[in-house]
């Protein structure tokens, strides 16, 4: 169903939509850290790109301010924890990626998996944000599709050589988002943001990247199929 038709009117300052907003602020807030420190760990890994990645990493946290003066205007205090537990499998397996020096998949993991589920969930939130969260996300979205274009980018230049590790880090890495997703549906849905819509934003936006960087359509149809029963 779409999402404005049959829906009450949004309240942001009842108690339930404060509630599952201050896991949701939480998990940006936390997103958008662990990006920061993503990009300055990869910038270590392609020296070549240092100053773009750091540029990258700036951004992201500049991003964390953004949205933790969303939580503050709607007097939320994000729970971190919730947030940090998240987020622990994706970062588990980047912190794995990197200590290996597997770039290729440190980068399906940040600028391809996380940027594509940022895009999807910054889009599907701007039309029910508040207005001062609304005008933060408009601003942030941007930048994340320059980031998932760096990943792009790199990737599709690189992708004889990055083929397979992809492949791998893809089936390793695509069913904990699908895990993540379920784990805040119904957080999601108190704030007007259905999961159908997220997913598919999520697919068109991920299947599109994949595209770009190379893969054939076969290829792109094969690895989206990864945990979807999640
Ligand atoms: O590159 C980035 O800035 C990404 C870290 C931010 C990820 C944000 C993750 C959003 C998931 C929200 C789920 C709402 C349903
Ligand atoms: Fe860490
Ligand atoms: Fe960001
Ligand atoms: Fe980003």
């Amino acid at each position: 169903m779409p999402q404005l038709e049959a829906s009450a009117p949004l309240d942001f300052h009842s108690e339930n939509y404060k509630d599952a907003y201050s896991r949701i602020n939480a998990i940006v807030i936390e997103g958008e850290q662990e990006a920061h420190e993503n990009y300055i760990q990869l910038a270590k890994l392609l020296p070549d790109h240092e100053e773009e990645l750091i540029r990258l990493s700036k951004m992201e946290s500049r991003h964390k301010k953004g949205f933790e003066a969303c939580g503050r205007n709607l007097q939320v205090t994000p729970d971190m924890e919730f947030a940090r537990e998240f987020f622990a499998q994706l970062h588990q397996n980047f912190q794995d990626a990197l200590a290996e020096g597997k770039v290729v998949t440190c980068l399906l993991i940040q600028a391809l998996i996380i940027e594509c589920f940022a895009i999807a969930a910054y889009n599907i939130y701007i039309p029910v944000a508040d207005d001062f969260a609304r005008k933060i996300t408009e601003g942030v979205v941007k930048d994340e599709y320059s980031h998932l274009n760096f990943g792009e980018v790199w990737l599709k230049a690189n992708f004889a050589a990055s083929k397979a590790e992809l492949e791998a880090a893809n089936k390793q890495n695509l069913p904990i988002v699908w895990q993540m997703l379920n784990q805040v549906a119904d957080d999601a849905r108190v704030l007007a943001m259905e999961k159908d819509a997220l997913v598919e934003d999520f697919m068109i936006a991920y299947g599109e990247a994949l595209s770009n960087i190379g893969f054939t359509t076969r290829d792109i149809m094969r690895m989206s199929a990864y945990g979807l029963a999640a």
